[in-house]
């Protein structure tokens, strides 16, 4: 029988230590459920030691993502308060193992969701909508993994960095966006490829969530998930997207 339990620490330490690990795959084939049990355990094991959960983070909602990891089925993971990194501020690179950054809509919870909503329900639980990135880590060597793996691994959940907060009517449903690294574009894309529409991704958070028996509370942050394939980083770089009508998002990245 797989032993849950040691995996969820293998994961902890990884991410804590910030080391790469083989795939869990290489030696035993996790199922879907059971990584999300090694997920629900390893996250106890940060909370533990005084981290928070302050929202959830989707993946694989845009075909360039499905695309660029070879993996087609929509995932989600946990957010924590140490995962968030400050707008225009500088990330510490040795804290991650090979991190990646990809562009992202968030959503700030007003009204608590849980299990089946419409997209539509779900934006009117919603106090305010950002621009965002998502920094992700898979803590898997090669940034390799099947979808046991990467579920089991807080579907690569390590940052995130937020821009400013609009109106929750604010439309995000197809707005153009631009990261740039070092001043060079290396993801052009728009929302629309967020399942169509974000606010999909938000309900479908809703959703998956209630499926392991939580909720979204009132200030939890929901990521919808990449609009584009994501871009690797390295010491020094200066990481920028430009959305429409939202502004921009910038980080450096220390060395
Ligand atoms: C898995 C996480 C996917 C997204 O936005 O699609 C994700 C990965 O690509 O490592 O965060
Ligand atoms: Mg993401």
């Amino acid at each position: 029988m797989t032993d849950l339990v040691k995996l969820a620490e293998i994961a902890d330490t990884a991410a804590l230590t910030a080391k790469a690990m083989p795939q869990f795959s290489d030696t035993q084939a996790l199922s879907v459920a059971e990584g999300y049990a090694v997920q629900a355990l390893s996250m106890q094991r940060r909370y533990a030691r005084g981290d928070r959960r302050i929202g959830i983070k989707m993946g694989f909602t845009s075909r360039a993502k499905q695309l660029q990891m070879g993996l087609s089925d929509m995932i989600w993971g946990r957010l924590t308060e140490s995962m968030r990194e400050e707008e225009g501020g500088t990330i510490d690179f040795g804290r991650y193992v090979h991190p990646r950054v990809e562009p992202e809509i968030a959503y700030l919870i007003r009204d608590r969701l849980a299990g089946n909503v419409t997209p539509l329900e779900a934006m009117n639980a919603v106090a305010g909508v950002a621009p965002a990135m998502e920094i992700i880590d898979s803590r898997y060597d090669n940034f390799k993994f099947d979808l046991g793996d990467v579920v089991a691994d807080n579907s690569s959940s390590s940052g995130f960095v937020i821009g400013d907060w609009f109106a929750p009517d604010t439309d995000v449903r197809n707005l153009g966006l631009v990261m740039s690294i070092n001043g060079r574009a290396v993801a052009v894309g728009s929302t629309a490829a967020i399942l169509g529409n974000p606010a999909r991704a938000l309900a479908a958070a809703a959703r998956m969530a209630a499926s392991a028996g939580e909720v979204l509370h009132p200030g939890d942050i929901v990521l919808a998930g990449g609009a584009t394939a994501a871009a690797a980083l390295a010491p020094g770089d200066h990481v920028e997207t430009q959305f429409q009508t939202l502004g921009t998002v910038t980080f450096n990245v220390g060395g």
